[in-house]
């Protein structure tokens, strides 16, 4: 009796555990939460927040790089047999700044070797994904971009031009290199200039909920009217990276930054605050955090929008708001968005991608400067 009872009990206990487990696994992927590639994501409380509401589009699934064993971020190999030149502790520029107070690479020419850099990334085969806005007249910028972009844009690797536009046929044929292609987004028209630059950060997200977060691992946020002069490569690299801007980059006391000073905006800086001003018309990371930062500058644009305000430079002052207090892991020199505005100083020993000059009262809807 007391042996056949122990029987029973062992018998139901499995049939218990078996249960339990058939149960955890037809539910488990309702319980974890969605997440991007592995590199992207550090879950934290924000994010969570976020994942929920990601957890309503419909769709959504792991993409099968995410599953590669070779895509490990953070872990920096490199083959063996690589011929480059020894680096030194000794030598080095000496005009510039190369870290940050908070210890983040402030990358110029002559501070990497693009050999190591480029060996070093390419290990992972990550896919870049560079998000474009060409609205009314900017298609006509859309050719050299992209042109110029196969030239010099990480060049070698994996990357789609996701463009967002309300004139998909002007989207030009441009030859892309192996491993490339271009996405066309479509996109409302819009009646002001300054709806469309806030607008990216709405289009962008959603664009990155629906689509990009099961295509890269890393994401470029690009205003379209550039033109890349030279090797733009996988130094620019890192969970975020933002570009200082050429105006306030040398000697510009931090109450002179064009931050926004009104108290009422979302984007709000205090005069006694701040590191560097950074530009919106280049900056990038992985997928997840800058998935956090762009969903970041539209709800605080909608915020600032319901409180009858709108912040002096747009999207760039909420981007400049957020990395104050949420520190790039890489700043790029202005090496990595000039202008075909100003002269080159002697510290900017290549321009790698420019603004070009425009007519800005013809190319946009509303006019304006
Ligand atoms: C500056 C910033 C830009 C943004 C803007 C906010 C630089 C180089 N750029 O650009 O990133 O922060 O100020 O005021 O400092 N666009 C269209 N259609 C339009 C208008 C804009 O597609 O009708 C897109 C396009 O991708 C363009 C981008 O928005 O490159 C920025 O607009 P812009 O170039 O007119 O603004 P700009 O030069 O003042």
């Amino acid at each position: 009796m007391q042996r056949n009872f122990s029987k029973t009990h062992v018998l139901l206990a499995a049939a218990f555990f078996v249960s339990l487990g058939l149960l955890y696994s037809y539910f488990r992927d309702s319980f974890s939460p969605i997440s991007f590639c592995q590199p992207c994501i550090q879950p934290d409380n924000d994010f969570n927040e976020l994942e929920k509401e990601m957890e309503q589009i419909k769709g959504i699934k792991h993409s099968e790089h995410c599953k590669k064993d070779s895509w490990k971020i953070g872990e920096l190999l490199m083959q063996s047999g690589l011929k480059y030149a020894q680096p030194s502790t000794q030598t080095g520029r000496t005009d510039i700044n190369a870290v940050t107070n908070w210890n983040a690479p402030l990358v110029w020419e002559g501070t990497f070797d693009p050999v190591v850099i480029d060996a070093i990334y390419k290990k992972m085969d990550p896919r870049v994904a560079v998000v474009v806005f060409a609205v009314g007249k900017y298609t006509r910028f859309l050719k050299a971009f992209i042109e110029t972009g196969e030239k010099f844009f990480l060049v070698g690797f994996n990357v789609t031009y996701y463009i967002h536009t309300d004139r998909e046929n002007e989207v030009p044929k441009v030859a892309l290199g192996k491993g490339r292609k271009i996405t066309t987004v479509p996109v409302p028209s819009a009646n002001r200039w300054q709806d469309v630059v806030l607008g990216r950060m709405k289009w962008a997200t959603l664009t990155i909920e629906k689509t990009i977060r099961n295509e890269a691992d890393y994401l470029f946020m690009m205003d379209i009217d550039s033109v890349f002069y030279s090797r733009f490569g996988a130094e620019s690299l890192s969970r975020l990276s933002a570009v200082l801007h050429r105006g306030y980059y040398k000697n510009t006391p931090r109450e002179k930054f064009p931050y926004e000073r009104r108290p009422e905006s979302k984007a709000y800086i205090p005069a006694e605050e701040g590191d560097y001003y950074y530009t919106a018309a280049v900056w990038g990371g992985y997928l997840g955090d800058m998935y956090k930062l762009v969903k970041y500058c539209y709800e605080m644009s909608e915020e600032d929008t319901k409180n009858k305000i709108e912040a002096v430079w747009q999207e760039e002052s909420h981007l400049n708001k957020y990395l104050l207090y949420n520190k790039p892991t890489k700043v790029l020199s202005p090496e990595y968005l000039w202008s075909d505005y100003d002269k080159v100083p002697a510290d900017i020993k290549v321009v790698r991608i420019s603004q070009l000059v425009k007519n800005y009262a013809e190319v946009r809807p509303n006019g304006g400067n």
